[in-house]
C-alpha cells in the first residue's frame, strides 16, 4: 500500500475523534511503525495529504511539525519531509581509553570511514597550543566521517605531531592500531564533552537535520612519558550515543 492510500480518511478520521491534527499525527505514526512509510522514504507533499484527507494545509503542517519534534520525521531543505531512520543508542564507557574501531568491534559492528582530509599540514594556533609545538610546525591531520554498520556516527578530526604519525596515509582503518604498531599508542586521555547543535554541513554529513543535537568531544591523549600524542575533536550524532561513567567513592 502506498503512503497516500494509507492516508485515505475512511476508517480513521472521525468527526468526534478529537483534534484533527492529532488524528492525522496518529495515522502517520502508525504508518511509520507498521512500515508503510519505511525509514528514509519521503512523505507525500503537504498539498497531497491535505487533498486526500480533506484537511487544511495548516492542520497537515501542524501534525507534521509535531512528528518533527518527536524525531520521527526530518525536514530536508528543498526536498521535503522524510521518515527518520531510528538508531539504537550505543553506550560508551568513559573510563577506558579505547578506539572507535575497538568500540564498534565489541558490538559486532564493522567500521568504515569516509575521508574528508588526510595529510601533513601547517599547524593552526590551536593545534600548536594543544600539541605543545612551536611556530611553523607541521602536523599530521586526519578528518573522517566514521560509520558503523553502514550508518554515519561521528565526524572526527585528529591532529598529531609528525614524529608520532609521520605518514598519515598509513591510517586506513584504525589510527590507534597504527600508533600501537609504531609503539606510540596513548595510555591516558582527557576528554571534554559539550552539547552542540549541528551546523548545516556537519548535519548533512551525519544525515541528520540542520540544528539537530550533537555531542562535541575533545580528546587530548598522552604517551606514558606525559607527552601529548593526539588532539581530536569528534562530533557525535546526539541520537546515537550515551556516554557512561562509573564513579567510585
Ligand atoms: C575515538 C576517540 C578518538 C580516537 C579514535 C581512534 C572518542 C571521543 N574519540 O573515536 O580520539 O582518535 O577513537 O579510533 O572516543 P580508530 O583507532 O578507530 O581510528
Amino acid at each position: 500500500m502506498s503512503a497516500i492510500e494509507f492516508l485515505r480518511p475512511e476508517g480513521w478520521l472521525d468527526e468526534s475523534g478529537g483534534p484533527r491534527y492529532v488524528q492525522l499525527r496518529h495515522r502517520l505514526e502508525s504508518g511509520i511503525e507498521s512500515g508503510v512509510m519505511p525509514p528514509n522514504s519521503s512523505l507525500p507533499p503537504e498539498r497531497e495529504i491535505a487533498e486526500i484527507t480533506e484537511l487544511s494545509r495548516v492542520t497537515v503542517r501542524k501534525a507534521i511539525q509535531e512528528l518533527v519534534r518527536e524525531g520521527l520525521i526530518e525536514q530536508r531543505q528543498g526536498s521535503g519531509s522524510f521518515v527518520r531512520e531510528r538508531m539504537s543508542r550505543m553506550e560508551q564507557s568513559l573510563s577506558h581509553l579505547t578506539s572507535f574501531t575497538e568500540d564498534m568491534a565489541r558490538r559486532g559492528m564493522k567500521t568504515t570511514s569516509r575521508w574528508l582530509e588526510r595529510g601533513v599540514f601547517l599547524a593552526t594556533q590551536a593545534e600548536r597550543e594543544g600539541l605543545d609545538l612551536t611556530d611553523g610546525a607541521e602536523i599530521a591531520r586526519i578528518y573522517r566521517l566514521r560509520e558503523a554498520g553502514g550508518r554515519p556516527m561521528a565526524l572526527e578530526r585528529a591532529s598529531l605531531p609528525l614524529d608520532i604519525l609521520p605518514n598519515p596515509l598509513e591510517v586506513t582503518t584504525s589510527l590507534y592500531e597504527v600508533l600501537g604498531r609504531n609503539g606510540v599508542r596513548p595510555v591516558r586521555a582527557v576528554q571534554k564533552i559539550s552539547a552542540i547543535n549541528l551546523a548545516a554541513r556537519e548535519a548533512d554529513l551525519l544525515s541528520v537535520a540542520e540544528g539537530a543535537a550533537g555531542l562535541s568531544i575533545e580528546r587530548t591523549s598522552y604517551l606514558a612519558s606525559g607527552r601529548v600524542a593526539e588532539l581530536t575533536r569528534s562530533l557525535y550524532r546526539g541520537d546515537a550515543y550515551d556516554f557512561v561513567a562509573e564513579l567510585h567513592l
